[in-house]
């Protein structure tokens, strides 16, 4: 949804920059992975001393052990019945991986992922404190803005004092506005009534919610969250309803147990992995798709308003594997 209003030249520095970005960001990840990886993979059929020490590679980088298994399982099938330069071995994995991210949970997935033109679409957007709820925010709203969405956001992160201001900042950065009650303790499913009253009164096609990441405890966040999703479904039944969970990439397999949480109170339809810049974890996008079922949609890799992309299995599996 990044193209508009742009020209080639623009969009293709941009594309360039990312990709360096997303490189640079996978390069701890990458550096433990690909050299060992190609090593082993290059000596034909896979005895059980070079399964064992891809097992540890891909643990170690926070890929999981279902999908640890999973991969070994695919590479042995492969490897048994032929011997493969060391580059076609890589190539071979890089297409299991590719595979993988693009069919979380088999169900297949938009690869694609923009909202619907001359729609409300509104995504909610959740995940615990410090995951990065409200910059990812602010960097979709950035995207949106420039690709020529009507958008606003709801500050329904009611909690902390600063909340609200912190993504006004992030509003203001993207020249989108922000719907929120100045009111000490407003109840947040209210605020997010009403930026959808204002979202359907103006036709907005992307609302975004904010919420918070910690309330006194973690039933409270819960139910503040079954709230919200509720009142979206009441009073926009017929909006594109998108509930993304913000997880911290170098919390690695840790992250992913709130997920589970999260995903009974939001129903969550997709993941952004946020701060894979600098991350040895880099693996934990393979353990997303594998464990949770649910598709990568956004990954982040530095603090600045364009440091957000929608996800690609291809730009990644690159990003990771290529010496
Ligand atoms: N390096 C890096 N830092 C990030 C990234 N995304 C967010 N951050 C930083 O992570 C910190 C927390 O981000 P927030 O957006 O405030 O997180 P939040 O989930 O809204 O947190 P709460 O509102 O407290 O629940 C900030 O310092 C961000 O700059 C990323 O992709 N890379
Ligand atoms: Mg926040």
């Amino acid at each position: 949804m990044a193209n508009q209003g742009r020209t080639p030249e623009q969009i293709s520095i941009e594309e360039i920059t990312w990709l360096k970005r997303l490189r640079q960001g996978l390069d701890k990840t990458r550096r433990s992975l690909v050299n060992q990886l190609r090593a082993i993979v290059g000596q034909g059929p896979l005895n059980q001393d070079a399964v064992l020490e891809i097992e540890s590679l891909l643990l170690q980088a926070d890929v999981g052990v279902e999908a640890t298994d999973y991969i070994i399982d695919a590479l042995q099938n492969k490897l048994r019945s032929e011997t493969l330069p060391p580059a076609e071995a890589i190539a071979y994995l890089k297409q299991i991986l590719r595979d993988m991210l693009d069919r979380p949970g088999g169900k297949g997935i938009n690869p694609t992922f923009a909202p619907e033109k001359d729609t409300l679409n509104i995504w909610l957007i959740t995940g615990v404190n410090g995951a990065g709820k409200t910059t990812t925010i602010g960097k979709i709203a950035h995207i949106a803005q420039k690709s020529g969405y009507r958008t606003l956001i709801g500050a329904a992160d009611t909690f902390r004092a600063a909340a609200v201001q912190q993504v006004k900042v992030w509003g203001d950065r993207s020249s989108v506005e922000v719907i929120a009650n100045p009111g000490k303790n407003t109840d947040p499913a209210a605020v997010v009534f009403d930026a959808i009253t204002a979202a359907q009164s103006r036709n907005t096609e992307l609302l975004l919610v904010d919420t918070a990441g910690r309330l006194q405890n973690k039933k409270n966040l819960m139910d503040e969250l079954s709230k919200i999703r509720r009142i979206i479904d009441k009073k926009a039944p017929n909006a594109k309803v998108e509930s993304l969970l913000v997880l911290d990439s170098t919390l690695g397999q840790n992250g992913l147990r709130q997920a589970e949480v999260f995903s009974q109170a939001a129903q969550l339809s997709g993941v952004v992995l946020t701060k894979l810049d600098g991350t040895a974890r880099g693996g934990i996008a393979l353990a997303v798709v594998q464990q949770l079922g649910l598709p990568i949609r956004f990954i982040g890799a530095g603090e600045g308003i364009e440091d957000l992309r929608p996800f690609s299995s291809y730009e990644f599996v690159e990003a990771l594997l290529s010496g």
